[in-house]
């Protein structure tokens, strides 16, 4: 199949996932097209089957807010054309799902038929697509795509919750997957030595460090647990609340236990010296980071929100706490780290990962494609 690829082509999870899934298609031979305004992060090497078409974005002094949507589309539309797509795959609903609509139309009057592929990441219906000020574009788009896909469970039943959608079936589960080929842990031990020189736990945070993350908790967790096991803290990633967070560290006076490392392309490198993972998330889709540091065979403690306890099974992979409960955080970090328990866990996280082996669900998203040719 000849693919066209819409996503943010950023650090967040929702362009990982699209990432990882048109190289995944690449390598099972499939064309794939990225029509982004940024090569996609995780694109750093050549690949015969992968392309880069850019969106131009022009500004002009009429306009205070350039019209990316247009231009996106416009791009979609001479993308098709140029390169005969069989069809278009967009993740994120804002704009992608609504400029592949508009990008549809068009090609349908010149009598091309592309079908739309339509991946629900989380915030596009949890957050920003809610809002009514998006929020019949985003109805209109999820009815208007030939096949509509979510994440987890929960995201799909947030979407039918928060908007009008015309047949519930029509949207189907799909998780996030993981290469276990690359998230797998490796012997980093001179690393953990220089962070952890006494033998300490190590415990990581990895997130785009925004208020929904609430890597506070994460923070006040820690500041309780260091007094009851001798641990130190890796936060990774940047964000809105950075300075905030190591404001707080001062005042908690636990900065010589905690290490800010910005965001790193590497963090299989960081999760192979991993204890423990911290997801404390107010909302999390599905929580492709905590999926990462399992593949690593490193537990998870995440809240109770979302698709987390879909992915993180509590007592094996690690353990569910409620949201905000950091008290809770503290005892369940402190029964995982124990040396009798620890290694049950740490062997527990690997096998959960392996459920969301690449190889698993990218066959999912093949069927769904196959689906969407039916349709037009
Ligand atoms: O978590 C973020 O803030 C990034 C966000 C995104 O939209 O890129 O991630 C969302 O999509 C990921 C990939 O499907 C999911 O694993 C994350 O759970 C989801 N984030 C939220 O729902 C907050």
């Amino acid at each position: 199949m000849k693919i066209g690829v819409v996503c943010y082509p950023t650090y967040g999870g929702s362009g990982v996932v699209a990432t990882e899934l048109g190289l995944a298609m690449a390598r099972k031979g499939h064309e794939v097209h990225f029509i982004t305004y940024d090569l996609p992060t995780r694109v750093s090497f050549f690949n015969e089957n992968v392309f880069y078409h850019k969106v131009d974005i022009r500004n002009y002094p009429l306009f205070k807010y350039p019209p990316y949507e247009s231009a996106l589309a416009s791009r979609m539309v001479n993308v098709v054309k140029m390169e005969k797509l069989d069809l278009l795959h967009v993740h994120y609903a804002i704009p992608h799902a609504s400029a592949a609509f508009m990008a549809k139309q068009i090609l349908a009057a010149e009598g091309i038929h592309i079908p739309v592929v339509t991946t629900l990441h989380g915030t596009d219906i949890t957050l920003v697509g809610k809002d009514e000020t998006l929020s019949p574009v985003v109805s209109f788009s999820i009815n208007a795509s030939d096949v509509v896909t979510a994440v987890s469970e929960s995201l799909k039943q947030d979407t039918l919750e928060h908007f009008t959608i015309k047949s519930p079936q029509h949207i189907e589960v799909i998780p996030n997957f993981v290469d276990l080929n690359r998230f797998k842990k490796q012997t980093k031990e001179h690393f953990k030595k220089a962070i952890c020189p006494n033998g300490e736990k190590l415990l990581i945070h990895i997130s785009n460090l925004r208020k929904v993350k609430r890597a506070e908790d994460v923070l006040m967790a820690f500041d309780k647990l260091r007094h009851m096991i001798p641990s130190k803290l890796l936060i990774v990633g940047d964000g809105p609340e950075r300075n905030h967070l190591e404001e707080m560290c001062y005042k908690l006076n636990t900065c010589t236990d905690v290490r800010f490392l910005g965001k790193l392309q590497e963090i299989e490198e960081v999760l192979s010296i991993g204890d423990l993972f911290m997801m404390p998330s107010e909302k999390e889709s599905f929580g492709l980071a905590a999926l990462e540091a399992m593949a690593c065979e490193v537990p998870v403690i995440s809240s109770d929100v979302g698709g987390l306890p879909e992915l993180n099974k509590h007592g094996f992979s690690g353990m569910i706490c409620p949201l905000g409960d950091v008290d809770a955080m503290v005892k369940s970090a402190y029964h995982i780290l124990q040396d009798e328990n620890l290694p049950t866990f740490k062997a527990n996280a690997l096998t959960r990962a392996k459920d969301f082996a690449v190889d698993q669900i990218t066959p999912l998203y093949e069927s769904a494609y196959e689906l969407a040719l039916e349709k037009v």
